[in-house]
């Protein structure tokens, strides 16, 4: 297969002003017209070239007239052509119900709906499918009235009527030139909940969210975080809603979590449905976070869209950071930054530090689906977040209007935004866009040294490492805030500063201290970085309980356990006892909102303990957890039982306040039980049965999950009885097994997959039994190797079906240098296994052949 490189990007030859459809739904024979004008791009001599995949052209006509001098070069339609416009007609026959990728146009749950992005839109018709060709749509539907009485498609609704065999018909227009990604239609027996929204400049948009009739009182979550988004882009960003209508569509089969099509937004139903019964506390978070971050897409993606695949970030970490503000403005900023924080450390820092890693703004690819990434989209938001920083708030907004005005209507560059942030900022960036080009996690290294008379001397270091392709490094610009705590008293010694890191190394003295002084560094975590600092648990303990910026409070306690469980991991035991005043600290800190108690004392994750180690023993990092967890459940154990007690609700709310006495409450749940097995699987399971809602229902599955009472069985059992007939929480089901931390897991997921409710065919299904697996360290790295055997069976079936969302899987299986030998060498024979499969897609050939390397 064909590399595509960023440096051979060409514009394109021929644009595409206007492109009519006619598609005539059926599920096994779908005709699709599509009339497109085509204009000379300029002095060339060269034929249109269309994209296509899986089908032939049944007929091309070039102004009005048949012709046969095309030809099909690979699947790319050539049609030569003489004159500078012409009006190009194409026929093709698809059928939807054998689409098995998801890709293109697709059968779901009894409905007919699309995904275009990045390159499905070839697979439905012949067309230039790049995202510089922006085209003006006009599409008529046509399809059985019984069976799919809603037709749906981007823009607004411009005519519809009956026909005589049974089957009906719709026009839609989207005034708005799009790329062929941006495409969508639906059809299919849905019903909406519907509101409308006024904008700033007093228009009325028509709002629906359309979904199975049943599924209907599951959508008012998502409807209302739509009106937040839409009144908040406009608050936020200036930005105003553009069409007289907007759809979003639930979906059960989705290789996405969403898709930003112009006005008809399609979800995968997990971020769309929830009530209380079947929906956790971060399900509704992230329900929230993604209806935002598709509405904002309208602007930041849709009017100004990317110019190739390259520049992906560009909509992506931009509109990953705009959900993040969105989100941090609904409830507990803090807590936002802490969780958001949290992802990076746990999907993006282990890419940028393995086989796979590459810049957020990529030099190549073999199959750009591969390219939906962690790094992509939320190091690619921390960039856009760097910037924010470094300009302030007004020049920021001044260069997203900016950016917003210049390339309204057109496709753009990561260059391009960069450019406006200089310009309004009035700041050179030259060297920060090394952020767009150099992969791996910057490493900085401080130490403070205290002097004598009040002075101290802050020595600043940093290394990025190599990675693949990209053996040396350049100095990048890291923005680190930080400040200074007097080590007696825990009372700031400086104000906060800003310090852009921008050479090898850098010297800052501080003069006139009246303590000893202690480090807090990159507080709210303004550089996307990895800091070591070498820092007392004395001094860790002092921030945790003193620093004013709770982003740096929870990183000082993060650090202090770290710190504890490394030196368990490679002694074999540790001294808890830091560890176990700092959280009583924590606990009995009055001040703090329960949710950020929650965050502050959870134990650093076994997958980012092992990033801390040059060789990962995940046997030995699982023990140090198991017995910090174990140690703190007792130690605190009055106070565990207190918080559990305290933070107890009549019936579910949900709030930012509700939502924290949860997260606290369950945390001390699982305290508890490590405490004291027995005991705290009885308040587990009373916890299981007695509660009103999924959140404290799943936290007490997962406490259970992990444990060897046999109210396990009993739990697992009634939460399958009592869901069997919902898919999305039939997914908790397997997930929560599947994350389990018991010694039996790999063996019980192996037996899950022949469970007659799993199936490789949903993506939601196969990433909560597969994809969580291969996140759960012990299981995954059983030493009998049978995890990695499971996975890459796992991603072969799968890939028949599904080569993206096979390709998503696979990624734990590159991680095999950071294993020991015996390990490693099962990684990679089972890579090559891979690898040497008949028939591979290029999605899945492309991630383990570069995970070999
Ligand atoms: N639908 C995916 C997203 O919104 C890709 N654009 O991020
Ligand atoms: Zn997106």
């Amino acid at each position: 297969p064909a590399v595509t490189r960023r440096e051979a990007y060409q514009p394109p030859d021929w644009h595409v002003p206007e492109l009519a459809l006619d598609i005539d739904l059926d599920p096994a024979e779908t005709r699709v017209r599509a009339t497109l004008s085509v204009i000379r791009a300029d002095a060339h001599d060269r034929p249109l070239r269309l994209d296509g995949a899986g089908q032939v052209p049944l007929s091309v006509t070039v102004d009005g007239v048949a012709i046969n001098d095309w030809r099909l070069e690979g699947e790319t339609l050539v049609v030569p052509l003489d004159g500078s416009a012409h009006t190009i007609e194409t026929e093709v026959v698809i059928a939807p119900e054998r689409n098995t990728q998801l890709m293109g146009l697709y059968a779901s749950g009894g409905l007919l709906c699309t995904q275009c992005e990045a390159e499905g839109f070839r697979r439905i018709t012949y067309f230039p499918d790049r995202p510089d060709v922006l085209a003006r749509y006009t599409v008529r539907i046509t399809a059985d009235k019984a069976r799919y009485p809603v037709l749906l498609a981007n823009g607004d609704p411009i005519a519809s009527g009956d026909l005589e065999d049974g089957r009906h018909w719709a026009e839609w227009h989207d005034p708005f030139p799009k790329p062929s990604y941006l495409f969508a239609l639906v059809a299919g027996d849905l019903a909406a909940n519907r509101a409308s929204f006024t904008t700033i400049s007093g228009r009325e948009v028509a709002l629906a969210i359309w979904v199975r009739e049943r599924d209907l009182p599951k959508t008012g979550h998502a409807l209302d975080a739509l009106q937040a988004a839409m009144a908040w882009d406009e608050a936020v960003y200036g930005r105003e809603y553009d069409l007289g209508m907007f759809n979003i569509v639930a979906v059960d089969d989705f290789n996405f979590g969403a898709m930003e099509n112009k006005g008809l937004n399609i979800f995968n139903s997990r971020y769309i449905l929830a009530d209380p019964d079947t929906a956790t506390d971060q399900d509704y978070d992230a329900i929230a976070g993604v209806v935002a971050h598709e509405y904002f897409h309208n602007w930041s993606g849709d009017r100004v869209t990317c110019r190739d695949w390259f520049q992906l970030s560009l909509k992506e970490g931009f509109t990953v950071y705009r959900d993040q503000s969105f989100s941090a403005d609904q409830g507990s900023a803090a807590v936002k930054r802490i969780e958001d924080v949290r992802v990076l450390r746990a999907a993006q820092f282990p890419e940028d530090a393995g086989p796979l890693a590459h810049p957020i703004r990529p030099d190549s690819y073999l199959e750009i689906a591969n390219f939906y990434t962690a790094t992509i989209y939320n190091k690619g938001a921390e960039v856009i977040r760097m910037m924010a920083t470094i300009l302030g708030p007004e020049a920021f907004r001044a260069a997203t209007d900016l950016y917003f005005d210049r390339f309204d209507g057109t496709a753009a560059t990561c260059d391009d935004f960069v450019d406006c942030m200089e310009e309004a900022g009035g700041v050179d960036l030259t060297q920060f866009r090394l952020w767009y080009s150099q992969a791996g996690t910057p490493r900085v290294v401080a130490g403070l040294a205290g002097q004598p008379g009040g002075r101290a001397m802050l020595t600043l270091a940093q290394h990025v490492p190599a990675t693949p392709g990209q053996p040396a490094k350049q100095a990048m610009v890291l923005p680190l805030k930080l400040r200074l705590f007097g080590a007696d008293t825990g009372r700031p010694l400086t104000d906060e500063r800003l310090v852009l890191l921008d050479s090898p190394t850098k010297e800052i003295a501080f003069d006139g201290l009246a303590e000893r002084p202690v480090l807090s560094i990159n507080r709210s975590f303004s550089a996307p970085v990895i800091v070591e600092s070498a820092r007392a648990a004395a001094d860790l303990a002092l921030l945790s309980a003193h620093d004013d910026d709770p982003f740096a409070r929870y990183e000082a306690m993060q650090q202090l356990m770290l710190d504890t469980l490394v030196a368990a991991v490679t002694h074999g035991r540790a001294d808890h006892a830091a560890a176990v005043e700092a959280v009583r600290h924590i606990l009995e800190d009055a001040t703090l909102e329960p949710a950020f108690i929650g965050e502050a004392v959870l134990l650093p994750s076994e997958s980012f303990i092992g990033d801390q180690l040059a060789v990962v023993d995940p046997e030995a990092i699982f023990r140090a957890r198991a017995a910090l967890r174990r140690d703190l459940g007792i130690a605190l154990e009055p106070l565990w039982r207190a918080a559990y007690a305290d933070n107890a609700a009549g019936h579910y709310e949900y709030t930012p306040a509700a939502k924290g006495c949860r997260r606290l409450r369950n945390v001390a749940l699982d305290y508890i039980a490590a405490a004291d097995p027995q005991g705290g699987a009885a308040l587990a399971f009373a916890q299981f049965e007695g509660t009103d809602n999924m959140t404290d229902r799943q936290a007490a599955l997962t406490t259970l999950a992990g444990g060897t009472s046999d109210a396990r069985i009993a739990a697992l059992d009634i939460f399958y009885n009592r869901y069997s007939d919902n898919a999305l929480v039939l997914d908790k089901w397997f997930s929560t097994q599947a994350l389990s931390t018991r010694d039996d897991t790999a063996q019980m997921v192996e037996e899950l997959a022949h469970h007659p409710d799993f199936t490789l065919a949903n993506p939601n299904r196969a990433r909560a039994l597969v994809g969580a697996f291969a996140v759960n360290q012990r299981a995954f790295h059983h030493p009998s190797g049978r995890g990695y055997r499971f996975l890459a069976d796992q991603v072969i079936a799968l890939d028949k079906l599904n080569p993206q969302t096979a390709a998503r899987l696979l990624p734990p299986l590159g991680r095999w240098r950071r294993v020991d030998e015996h390990r490693a060498q099962s990684m990679r024979a089972e890579l090559e296994r891979i690898v040497a499969t008949p028939g591979l897609s290029k999605d899945v050939l492309e991630q383990a052949t570069r995970s070999l390397d």
